[in-house]
């Protein structure tokens, strides 16, 4: 192949030697780019009136290439189109979803954008790949200007059922746009079947089994590619000293710590997780005093209303439940609403006796591999994971648990405190083996031998291997 050109919404920063400067995505993506001498081309981060052709320049042997949006764009394409209307419509909130023109013509409008930018810097041999929901019209506005290059979509939020992907005006447009990459990816064989059922049953298209779909004249490929860990990163992250200093400061109180790490967003399910924790503390009083739940809360998305209201909303009800439940020498929940180091999460994953992920519904959780990958081999944790995660389709020795069931998941705290550490080993070993063998390698490979080969796609869901 020539080079690889990756376009994402917005760009990892990367140093001289090449190498993003933090996040196992950008981290395992400018791998890839190093390996094939590639581009990384996305939005600046920045704002700017009269945005001129992409900024590049070269860092480690890779070429980064950004472009500023305006204020206008940055409201309507990012905090709309992107987070008010598809992220709430691919997380099944359409009660939250906002439909406005403008917010759609933004979206068209910078992904013409993002492809005029482009054109310029692409040579013939350059294969594409394309990451996420603010990009998916990118093929299109690519072809329409010439280029023939082979394009691969990565999609890593779920893929939402053709009931609710039908309450967006204009469904069909962003679904024949889809039809212009030669591969799109899924991180779950749930989410391609949504896919494939919207093909089937709107589209009248069909299937032929071998992971191509055709409609509208049109055929593309699309597979199952679960993301996954960095783990060099990540042994090296719980090898780090930060790591051993909170692991050990942690374990040193005199009580069980459960974990939550998730970014403050209404599809993390974080309400649901709080009320579970209080009625865990209800029904086991004797726990009391000696359980507390520690959830970190990654401010994400502050310029959408229903991201505030989300954070005042957890605010007010750790305060209640401490207030209830709470003594003098005892907060039971502590909520902590600030991004922490990588190395220290990583520390106090491994000294907390579980974690609770249980999103309401996610295209996949790194956080529940994370937290498997930081244990002690001699005295792991215990994972409760949202049956609605993507990840629960690996991860099957978890405590599996339906988040929007109170009771269900408070039982589910009770039986990781109380777990014997032999059930703790035998589970663990399963998820450990898993997470190490389908990292993040494994994903980028299996993509880009599939975007670059001929090769049906079916029958090669790594989740059936
Ligand atoms: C999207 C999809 C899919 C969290 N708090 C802090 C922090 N984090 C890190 C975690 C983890 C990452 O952020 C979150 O990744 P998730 O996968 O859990 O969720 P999303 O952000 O929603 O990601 C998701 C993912 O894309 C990849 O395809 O799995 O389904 O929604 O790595 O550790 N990192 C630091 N401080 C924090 O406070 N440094």
């Amino acid at each position: 192949m020539g080079r690889l050109v990756v376009v994402s919404n917005r760009v990892a920063e990367i140093d001289s030697r090449g190498e993003a400067s933090k996040g196992g995505l950008a981290m395992a993506l400018s791998a890839a780019l190093r390996e094939h001498h590639g581009l990384w081309f996305g939005w600046s981060g920045q704002a700017s009136a009269a945005p001129g052709p992409a900024n590049v320049r070269r860092n480690g042997g890779i070429d980064v290439a950004t472009i500023d949006l305006t204020e206008d764009e940055i409201e309507n394409y990012y905090n709309g189109f992107s987070n008010r209307t598809l992220w709430p419509l691919c997380h099944y909130r359409p009660d939250l979803v906002m439909h406005e023109r403008a917010y759609g013509a933004a979206y068209a409008q910078v992904n013409e954008k993002f492809a005029d930018a482009l054109m310029p810097l692409l040579r013939e041999d350059d294969t594409l790949w394309v990451h996420d929901y603010h990009l998916v019209p990118l093929a299109r506005a690519l072809r329409a200007r010439g280029a023939q290059n082979r394009i691969g979509f990565f999609l890593h939020i779920p893929w939402p059922a053709r009931q609710v992907l039908s309450t967006l005006p204009r469904h069909h447009q962003l679904v024949q746009a889809m039809f212009d990459y030669d591969l799109i990816g899924f991180q779950t064989q749930g989410w391609l079947d949504a896919f494939e059922d919207y093909v089937v049953e709107e589209l009248k298209g069909s299937l032929d089994g071998a992971g191509s779909l055709t409609a509208l004249d049109r055929t593309v490929r699309a597979g199952a590619y679960p993301i996954g860990l960095d783990m060099g990163e990540m042994r090296a992250m719980v090898a780090s000293e930060a790591a051993r200093r909170t692991c050990a400061t942690m374990k040193a109180e005199d009580q069980q710590l459960l974990i939550g790490v998730d970014r403050i967003d209404y599809s993390k399910g974080l309400p649901q997780k709080f009320a579970a924790f209080e009625q865990f503390l209800e029904d086991e009083p004797q726990w009391r005093e000696k359980v507390a739940l520690l959830q970190i809360g990654q401010p994400s998305r502050t310029d959408v209303e229903a991201y505030q209201q989300l954070h005042d909303r957890l605010l007010s009800e750790a305060g209640r439940i401490n207030g209830e439940f709470g003594t003098l020498a005892w907060a039971p929940l502590r909520y902590r609403a600030q991004s922490m180091p990588r190395d220290v999460l990583t520390g106090a994953y491994r000294a907390a006796r579980a974690a609770i992920v249980t999103p309401l519904y996610d295209g996949m959780n790194l956080v529940a591999k994370e937290y498997v990958a930081a244990q002690d081999p001699d005295d792991p944790g215990v994972l409760i994971l949202s049956r609605f995660a993507g990840a629960a389709a690996q991860m099957r020795e978890a405590l599996l648990v339906n988040p929007n069931s109170r009771e269900d998941l408070a039982d589910a705290i009770r039986r990781a405190v109380e777990m014997p550490r032999a059930e703790r080993i035998a589970r663990w070993k399963a998820l450990y083996a898993g997470v190490a063998r389908d990292d993040l390698t494994a994903w980028r490979q299996s993509f880009l031998h599939d975007l670059l080969g001929d090769r049906p796609v079916g029958g090669q869901d790594p989740l059936a291997r």
